[in-house]
């Protein structure tokens, strides 16, 4: 069946069958028009911006239509979206002169971020891609020749917002999270007010569909305030959105229910009216609830203010080509005139010099190049608070005030959670730091046993009265990508964040974790970008301590996500790290490190079940700095020092995560009971990133260091709390691969015990004990001589582990005894 023609542009929704009453729920404004010069000013600034980005898509010469266009004019590769320009723009000219009338600390973050054209003509026009590429973009012809004809083509700014672009804190490639990095954002910045524009595209994803709701985790005595913008033009790459679709009662019941007030922007005759004064609107209702609830005199579920902007997609480019539609339809998302170098037919070249020609750009600009007045009238004239040059979206870390973590160390020797103690620290932490840091979780706090974040503060969650206006730090929300967002926006404009969460739903957020990395990789090369925090995930209820759940949730496949991400970037300022400290006061040190680091995406795994303690403070912080260590403790006395050439050592065992290394140090506990003459040498990695090959990490072992702590040649046995291809990934390229043998979780599993769960992925200390003697066999004439009756003990324990595990439903007692050596 061909698909489907729309007859008309800029298509009205089918009525619904609500009642017209319920427009009352909207907001019907009184209107006053602007003053004649300022509604003048506002249109030149759009028309000169729209006529900047329509150039930057198509033109590589002839950048001013100073001669007639001819297709040598026409850049050999169109790249670009111009669908979406129009309305960001619009939005664009509104916010500077909003800011310059009001003064306000406003950041503008575009959903649509395949509207990069419309933000550098935008940045270009307001002066502020002058003040950061000086030279190269400056306000004069020359600049804007550069602007325009490098756009999309390389070396030039890429075809979506990225960290190159000033004032973005939000690429905007992957949709969906513009909304709740914006709330992120304000949070704690009671001063700053973050203008949001969501395509009715991007609106139609789950994460946009859930950062609705973010109003109800924004306290406007302590933050500051979005304005949502849903852009409703109508359509998406190839198809109507379903926002396009729905009519303004429906949009208006929808959106009254998440608890906004709605008002609807959509007079196309007199839009800049309708624009600036439903902006104003916005603003004088966002400093009346700040007003309220900074005064003493909270309002319970204040409506805030949320615009629908209904203008058509394309608006202002070629109305119809070819008999097809352009304006108002799908056909203007990206190129709209996709043949305008064709030579053999200059249908689309004449529709292009039309086009370009109606915005009447010389009446914009001066014979240098430089824009006029009337079309600069309208910025701020503080140039800090233009939307490009608001110091919060490019210098904006702010230090994390320190707790000494020892004072929260347990015992050496003693069995403790790691979250129980960690959760202690982050509650010091907050207590030092009350509006710098924040835990987004997506209601598992309790359940990971980090719970006494809230011995001082509380939840933060203003719907709710037992947890509204406290200032609590912690915010819980059944949507990972809320949690993300939120996170993101926070971290961007500086502060910390924490993300704890089931180790297997943090795959959820897996893309979002991505794209901000990418984000911050580009920041990173941005000389004018200063630091940020650290954005930090720590994953527990892991697939290794299972305990109300199953195979559904064993998955710890975030690691792979992460490691994917490029290590480091230039100046080695960014990069990602995983950590899985093997107890609890490493744990402590871990995220005591993350906390004060900066620009890395940082995970850590780890148990929130007591698990063996087996360092002290010190020893902990001391292991941690190392990334691994040859644990002396469990090694054979023969094999514990250090040095390539180990004549003294058969196998090495090593353990990566908490219950797999539990599993090593019982493995040589075992072997020492067994089979003293096997020679051990036991290795915890507390920091993955130590085993890829030098060069490839900031943290990676030298050459030398990697053969002195694993031998050059001797037989290596990972115990790995990840997949294991992942693990063999990072340790190609490290020499003598072909001794090593790496275990993991190989996707085995169910509602069973921890150590069936060990037996299950073949990563139990009897495991690991076979392996270790028919390894050390190959070298050992005296474990040789005895290796058939060693395994066999070691399958006659196995088989007793599992009738016990069957017969009773749980591990036998002493299966998580603390390791002892004599
Ligand atoms: C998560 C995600 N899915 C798909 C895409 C591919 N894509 C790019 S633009 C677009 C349409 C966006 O429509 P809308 O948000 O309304 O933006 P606009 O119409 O303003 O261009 C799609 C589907 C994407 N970028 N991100």
């Amino acid at each position: 069946m061909p698909s489907k023609q729309i007859p008309i542009a800029n298509p009205p929704p089918l009525p619904s069958h609500l009642p017209d009453s319920v427009l009352d729920l909207s907001v019907q404004a009184q209107r006053k028009p602007l003053p004649d010069n300022v509604r003048k000013s506002l249109q030149g600034f759009q028309h000169a911006a729209e006529y900047i980005a329509a150039a930057m898509i198509f033109l590589c010469d002839n950048v001013l239509l100073e001669s007639e266009l001819k297709p040598e004019h026409i850049k050999p590769r169109l790249l670009g979206h111009w669908g979406t320009c129009p309305g960001i723009i619009l939005v664009w000219a509104h916010l500077n002169l909003l800011i310059r009338i009001q003064d306000l600390d406003m950041i503008y973050v575009v959903g649509p971020g395949h509207g990069a054209p419309a933000a550098l003509a935008a940045l270009w026009l307001e002066g502020s891609l002058e003040k950061f590429y000086p030279g190269e973009y400056n306000r004069n012809a020359e600049g804007l020749r550069n602007l325009i004809t490098r756009f999309s083509v390389p070396g030039g700014f890429p075809s979506h917002i990225n960290a190159e672009t000033p004032g973005a804190i939000h690429e905007g490639g992957e949709l969906g999270y513009a909304l709740a990095a914006s709330f992120g954002a304000v949070m704690d910045n009671p001063d700053l007010i973050v203008t949001c524009i969501v395509g009715d595209g991007e609106a139609e994803t789950g994460p946009t569909a859930a950062a609705w709701h973010a109003i109800k985790y924004l306290d406007p005595k302590e933050s500051g305030a979005v304005i949502p913008i849903l852009h409703d033009n109508g359509f998406k790459i190839s198809e109507r959105t379903i926002f396009g679709c729905m009519d303004n009662k429906e949009l208006v019941c929808l959106f009254s229910g998440y608890g906004y007030q709605v008002r609807i922007v959509q007079d196309l005759d007199n839009i800049d009216d309708d624009l600036q004064d439903a902006l104003q609107w916005a603003v004088a209702e966002i400093k009346n609830i700040q007003k309220a609830a900074r005064s003493g005199e909270p309002i319970a579920k204040p409506r805030w203010p949320m615009l629908v902007l209904r203008t058509p997609k394309g608006w202002t480019g070629p109305k119809e080509v070819g008999g097809k539609i352009i304006e108002g339809s799908f056909h203007a998302h990206q190129v709209p005139l996709p043949k305008a170098n064709d030579r053999e037919d200059p249908e689309q070249l004449n529709a292009l010099s039309q086009w370009l020609s109606s915005y009447q750009i010389s009446n914009l600009l001066q014979s240098d190049g430089t824009p006029t007045n009337t079309v600069l009238d309208i910025l701020p004239t503080n140039d800090a608070k233009k939307l490009g040059q608001l110091k919060v979206t490019y210098q904006p870390y702010l230090t994390l005030k320190p707790v000494d973590w020892r004072q929260f160390g347990v015992d050496k020797g003693s069995s403790q959670s790691c979250m129980k103690f960690t959760g202690k620290l982050l509650d010091s932490v907050f207590q030092a730091n009350p509006t710098k840091i924040r835990l987004f979780s997506p209601d598992e706090l309790e359940s990971n046993k980090l719970d006494a974040v809230l011995d001082h503060t509380q939840r933060n969650f203003q719907w709710d009265q037992y947890s509204r206006g406290n200032g609590g730090r912690v915010i819980e929300v059944l949507s990972e990508h809320t949690c993300q967002g939120f996170m993101q926006g926070y971290t961007m404009t500086g502060r910390t964040a924490l993300f704890p969460s089931y180790e297997s739903f943090l795959g959820i957020v897996h893309t979002m974790m991505v794209q901000y990395s990418k984000f911050i990789k580009i920041a990173r090369e941005v000389p004018w970008r200063g630091d940020v925090p650290s954005i930090n995930y720590i994953e527990t209820s892991t697939w290794a301590r299972q305990e109300h759940n199953g195979f559904s949730h064993q998955n710890p496949s975030f690691i792979g996500a992460v490691l994917n991400i490029k290590p480091e970037a230039a100046r080695v300022r960014f990069f990602i790290a995983v950590y899985l400290p093997p107890d609890a006061n490493c744990f402590l040190s871990t995220v005591h490190h993350c906390l004060q680091s900066r620009n890395k995406t940082n995970l850590v795994i780890g148990s929130k079940q007591p698990t063996a303690v087996y360092l002290s403070p010190d020893e902990a912080a001391e292991h941690c700095r190392l990334g691994a260590s040859v644990w002396e403790f469990a090694s054979s006395s023969s094999s514990a020092g250090t040095g390539s050439d180990h004549e003294d050592t058969d196998v090495v065992l090593v353990g990566i995560g908490v219950e797999v290394t539990f599993e090593v140090v019982k493995a040589a506990e075992l072997l020492r009971t067994v089979c003293p003459a096997l020679r051990v040498r036991v290795i915890n990695v507390t920091d993955l990133m130590i085993l890829v090959p030098e060069s490839k990490h900031p943290h990676a072992l030298s050459r030398d260091k990697f053969k002195e702590m694993f031998t050059a040649d001797r037989p290596v046995l990972f115990n790995y709390h990840g997949y294991p291809t992942e693990l063999q990934g990072l340790l190609f390229g490290r020499p003598a691969t072909d001794r090593m043998d790496v275990a993991g979780y190989i996707e085995e599993g169910s509602t069973t015990t921890p150590f069936d769960m060990m037996l299950v992925n073949r990563v139990s200390r009897f495991d690991l004990a076979g392996k270790a003697l028919k390894a050390g066999a190959e070298r050992n004439e005296a474990v040789k001589g005895q290796l058939d009756g060693l395994l066999s003990e070691v399958n006659r324990r196995v088989k007793d582990v599992r009738k016990f595990i069957l017969e009773h439903g749980k591990d036998p007692d002493d299966i998580y005894e603390p390791p002892r050596f004599h």
